[in-house]
């Protein structure tokens, strides 16, 4: 069953915006032949068209329209952030990296390709980013604020510290503030950055910019705490990628740290004070209220 299949009520939320989406990212990567060689064009559309949920995506064209604007018009923030997400699934599954064979439900990029066309896939999905948001978000000091806060979020000191911290975490030393902060960087801030587009593109105030920066650094945890807790307990054809790898390789993971309980109570917590934070914003928050609530429950 695939993620959109599922009974789960709050995931109309990802629904709605999904085939607009896929079709903005389509276009986006729709690169000129023969400038951009066949076979790398072919291995750039197989990950990023590739089944994921596009969360990112979603909560920026959601995060806009809460803040007035027409979701639309964030649509290449958001496709900008699923670039990124995708180009660092693609470069997490190297084998110089986490070294996985299966990634939403298909072989990972270097498997179907190679290694050497898997990292040019991640390097051109990020220049392709910074191009979207440089020439399509208006005006150009919003564009100018929207690169600016995307490269601060994929670079070293979040994204790739993130990642980076992670590959060398020792579970001796490990406790839950360390773990929070390596999840903050390495999970956290695309979440949070792709809130701040939205807001950014929409105009937002800072008290509601203070809002979904709060609301995105809850659903991060969140996301990252069931990312493991589906880890021990989840199935490969709901996530369409391997499960039980934390363990095996001795990462440092909530579950791991607090155990399953304690992890899915801290689950839930970050998820209502998620909710919690959008406060400022009303009922126009409701689906990024239901959104995180899905995460929480999420099988996939
Ligand atoms: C290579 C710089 C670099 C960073 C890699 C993405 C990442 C950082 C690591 C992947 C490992 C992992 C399990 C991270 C936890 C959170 C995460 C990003 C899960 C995948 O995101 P989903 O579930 O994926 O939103 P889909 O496929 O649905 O888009």
């Amino acid at each position: 069953m695939t993620l959109l299949e599922t009974s789960n009520p709050s995931v109309a939320a990802l629904a709605r915006f999904r085939d607009e989406i896929d079709t903005a990212l389509r276009q986006a990567v729709a690169f000129e032949l023969p400038h951009c060689p066949e076979s790398l064009a072919a291995a750039i559309e197989y990950s990023l068209l590739a089944p994921g949920k596009r969360l990112r995506p979603t909560l920026a064209l959601l995060a806009a329209e809460a803040c007035g604007a027409n979701p639309t018009d964030a649509m290449p923030a958001a496709c900008a952030v699923e670039m990124i997400h995708a180009y660092s699934l693609v470069h997490d599954d190297l084998p110089a990296m986490d070294d996985d064979d299966l990634r939403r439900g298909r072989p990972t990029c270097h498997k179907a390709f190679d290694e050497a066309t898997a990292i040019l896939v991640g390097d051109a999905l990020q220049a392709r980013a910074f191009e979207l948001l440089a020439t399509q978000i208006q005006p150009a000091d919003r564009a100018a604020m929207c690169c600016a806060k995307l490269a601060q979020a994929a670079g070293a000191q979040a994204l790739v510290g993130g990642q980076a911290a992670d590959l060398s975490a020792d579970m001796g030393e490990a406790n839950l503030e360390s773990l929070e902060a390596i999840h903050q960087r390495k999970t956290g801030a695309m979440i949070v950055v792709s809130l701040e587009l939205g807001g950014i593109v929409a105009g937002a105030s800072d008290a509601v910019m203070a809002a979904l920066v709060s609301y995105g650094q809850n659903l991060g945890l969140v996301f990252q705490i069931t990312d493991d807790l589906l880890d021990v307990s989840g199935n490969e054809a709901d996530l369409g990628k391997r499960v039980g790898k934390d363990a095996g390789r001795g990462k440092v993971t909530f579950p791991g740290l607090l155990g399953i309980a304690e992890s899915k109570q801290r689950a839930q917590a970050h998820a209502d004070a998620a909710c919690e934070a959008l406060a400022p914003l009303g009922a126009a928050a409701n689906e990024l209220q239901s959104l995180a609530q899905f995460v929480v429950q999420r099988s996939s």
